[in-house]
């Protein structure tokens, strides 16, 4: 075992995109579990969007990321030593155990893994909180029928790739909405999407194109001008999931937008905003939910992994920028891996 714990730290509260420089990495010793605790050894960590938000010192769900304490975040790994009754050495857990490599837990908030289900990355991603976003905010929100057209956006990501895939399993047409030809290629070719717009390339007047029948659903992971462009194409009684607004989290300025309300009114539109804590007494249907069309097939994923805890602000900042296809991912240790 390494003697040192290497743990990254928000160094500083970014302003607008954030820098390499807003982290510190941080040696310490590993620690031992007291009565009642055990020791993890991370194998992967999750890299997530909220996590911007946390840096703010701004009201939130959840308390505001401490400077110069571990970043928080969801990670999956192994029990190396424990003291706890529940919780016994060489088990796989998924917990809120930090950005670092070994953490010591109490169990609180913990659920165990079988790694026999599915690799255990995916407790972090298609099985885990942002399958969890997909699932609760397109069918409890959205509601889609089948036969209608359910929009997307961030379509190639963590929960969008989810949300697309359970939407066609609803039988609905589906479009995607993503920033390179890759993702577009894997949401239509891979995934069963029905359509796929690269915003970066491509103008959204298109959607009109692609969604002949107007839109129905739109299940939103980014905000800002894709929604803007979305809603006057929504159609009566259509129902919106706001989900992320990813394109304005790293604004060091708010910005001005269309006036969309008007929409809401005529079309008697729903638009909800949600956060999949609301969701935590439902999780375990969920989740049973998701598993059971994973092992049917009808659920792919794909994950970009980064390697190293030295590499952890890169992939967050990667992710930010796009650069994932997928689940965003670090590997830390291999220890943690295999049955
Ligand atoms: P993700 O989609 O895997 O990764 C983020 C993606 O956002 C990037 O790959 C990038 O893809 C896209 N993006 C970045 N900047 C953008 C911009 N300016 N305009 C449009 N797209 C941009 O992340 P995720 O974990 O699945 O999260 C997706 C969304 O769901 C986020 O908004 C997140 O906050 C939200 N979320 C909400 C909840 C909840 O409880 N409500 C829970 C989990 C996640 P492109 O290449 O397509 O730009
Ligand atoms: C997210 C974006 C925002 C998310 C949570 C939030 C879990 C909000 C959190 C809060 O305000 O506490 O992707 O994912």
């Amino acid at each position: 075992m390494p003697a040192a714990n290497q743990q990254i730290h928000l160094a500083a509260r970014p302003k607008g995109f954030p820098k390499p420089s807003d982290f510190r990495l941080v040696k310490g010793a590993i620690p031992e579990p007291a009565d009642g605790q055990f020791l993890v050894g991370i194998s992967y960590l999750s890299v997530d969007p909220y996590m911007r938000g946390r840096m703010n010192a701004a009201r939130s769900y959840a308390e505001p990321q401490k400077l110069d304490e571990v970043m928080g975040g969801g990670a999956v790994g192994k029990v190396l030593a424990s003291r706890h009754r529940d919780f016994a050495e060489g088990e796989y857990v998924s917990g809120f155990f930090g950005w670092q490599q070994y953490a010591l837990s109490d169990g609180a908030g913990v659920t165990k893994v079988d790694p026999r289900v599915a690799p255990i990355s995916t407790a972090l991603g298609v099985l885990g909180m942002p399958g969890l976003t997909a699932y609760f905010g397109l069918l409890d929100i959205c509601a889609p029928r089948a036969g209608e057209t359910v929009v997307v956006s961030g379509a190639a990501g963590a929960v969008g790739s989810t949300a697309g895939q359970i939407a066609r399993i609803a039988g609905c047409r589906v479009v995607g909405i993503a920033g390179s030809d890759d993702k577009i290629r894997w949401i239509t070719r891979d995934l069963g999407f029905d359509a796929g717009l690269n915003y970066k390339t491509e103008s959204l007047d298109r959607l009109k194109e692609l969604c002949p029948n107007g839109i129905d659903c739109y299940f939103d992971n980014v905000g800002g001008a894709t929604s803007d462009a979305i809603f006057p194409l929504m159609n009566t009684k259509g129902r919106a999931s706001v989900c992320g607004q990813i394109s304005l989290y790293n604004l060091a300025e708010p910005e001005l937008g269309a006036r969309l309300l008007p929409f809401v009114l005529v079309r008697t539109l729903t638009v909800k905003g949600f956060l999949v804590f609301q969701y935590a007494e439902r999780y375990s249907e969920g989740l049973a939910q998701l598993t059971h069309w994973f092992q049917e097939g009808k659920l792919k994923y794909r994950e970009t992994v980064a390697d190293g805890i030295e590499n952890a602000v890169a992939a967050f900042l990667g992710m930010l920028r796009g650069e994932n296809v997928g689940k965003q991912l670090v590997r830390i240790s291999e220890l943690g891996v295999g049955s």
